[in-house]
């Protein structure tokens, strides 16, 4: 992207403006569009040279000058140029857009990260804080988030064109995306994936706003418990806690800390803790025992919601060295009732 920005902006602004292109609100859509351009730029360039040659060819070879064809030999060296230009171009392409690609799936590792479930027909999204939203998504700019979305039904996928991003959301499977939002501004959910009779329907808007004013909307819209504190209590209903309570004498491993560590399990392969691993091992977990302990944990397929899920893995994430969430502590009988703002649901 080594236009000059002037061009470059006045480029943008216009196309924008023209309604032809989405607005470029996060930090990778100049250089989605960057290539986008690219691309439609070598296509012009083709089209025209294509254009001009046959229009030029057909006047210069037109019948009446030409009533008898001859017979052309071939050029190496035309052919040569035709498939080494060519080429080059497909291979810049390629080059430019696998960087692309690896910039878009890296989430950077401090992101924030957001729960998504898709279901027929909605998104909801839950803040580790606590706060849910339906059709709505608020999000701070200057601040890389991350998306961990699954759907309850069907396949789905979220986009959000003035970001660039879309990814599908898919049953029984975790699938993030992430985006750093550059204004503050609404900008359009859709859903890209025809997921049924109302699929144009699913549609929502994200609220892009300053670091300030997201620090207010999160105080403003809790629904008093944070997603962790419903997994506590999940795991204490459940009785999760009879296996793992942390002590040695314990049937089950203890899960503290156990996030983002590497497993040793008893088939001989290691795995790294991520959530979706968290939310499998929960569902599945004879399928990847871990070593030194007995296949004894049952299955908990078709027992918990997704927003359970959720609330189990976002609790086993943030326990560190014992079994108690740390805000759990500080958390009054009062706050626990607090009623949810309109447009909030509650978990
Ligand atoms: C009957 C005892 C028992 C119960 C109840 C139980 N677990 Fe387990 N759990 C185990 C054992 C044993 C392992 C290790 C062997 C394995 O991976 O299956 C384990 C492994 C896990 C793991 C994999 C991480 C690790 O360190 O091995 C997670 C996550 C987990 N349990 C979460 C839960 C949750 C959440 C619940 C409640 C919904 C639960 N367990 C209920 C016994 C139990
Ligand atoms: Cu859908």
């Amino acid at each position: 992207m080594h236009i000059s920005p002037v061009l470059w902006q006045f480029l943008t602004k216009w196309l924008a403006a023209s309604a032809l292109f989405p607005r470029e609100a996060s930090t990778v859509a100049p250089y989605t569009d960057a290539l986008y351009f690219f691309l439609i730029g070598m296509t012009l360039v083709g089209l025209i040279l294509v254009g001009i040659l046959v229009f030029g060819f057909s006047i210069r070879y037109r019948r009446e000058r030409n009533p008898v064809a001859t017979q052309v030999e071939g050029s190496t060296l035309l052919e040569a140029t035709w498939t080494i230009i060519p080429l080059a171009i497909f291979l810049v392409t390629f080059v430019w857009g696998a960087l692309l690609y690896f910039r878009i799936y890296t989430p950077p590792t401090n992101a924030l990260n957001i729960y998504v479930i898709g279901k027929q027909w909605m998104w909801k999204a839950e803040h580790p804080g606590g706060q849910h939203e339906i059709n709505a998504l608020h999000v701070p700019i200057g601040r890389p988030v991350q998306l961990t979305m699954i759907s309850q039904d069907v396949f789905h996928s979220f986009s959000i064109p003035d970001f660039r991003v879309k990814r599908e959301v898919i049953p029984g499977r975790y699938s993030t995306v992430w985006f750093n939002a550059t204004e503050p501004g609404t900008y359009h959910i859709f859903c890209t994936q025809y997921c049924g009779t109302l699929h144009s329907g699913m549609i929502g808007e994200v609220t892009a706003l300053s670091p300030e004013d997201y620090d207010k909307w999160t105080k403003e819209s809790t629904s008093g418990m944070s997603l962790a504190q419903n997994g506590e209590r999940l795991f204490a209903s459940m009785g999760c806690n009879a296996c793992h309570s942390g002590s040695a004498a314990a049937r089950g491993p203890n899960l503290a800390g156990v996030y983002g560590t590497k497993l040793q399990l008893t088939n001989g392969s290691q795995v790294l803790v991520n959530d979706a691993y968290l939310r499998d091992a929960i569902l599945n977990p004879s399928q990847h025992v871990t070593a030194g302990y007995a296949p004894i944990m049952p299955t908990y397929q078709g027992q918990i919601s997704e927003d359970g899920l959720i609330d189990l893995v976002e609790y086993i994430k943030n326990l560190n060295s014992n079994y108690r969430v740390q805000q759990t502590l500080g958390t009054s009988q009062s706050d626990l009732a607090a009623p949810a703002t309109p447009g909030m649901v509650k978990p």
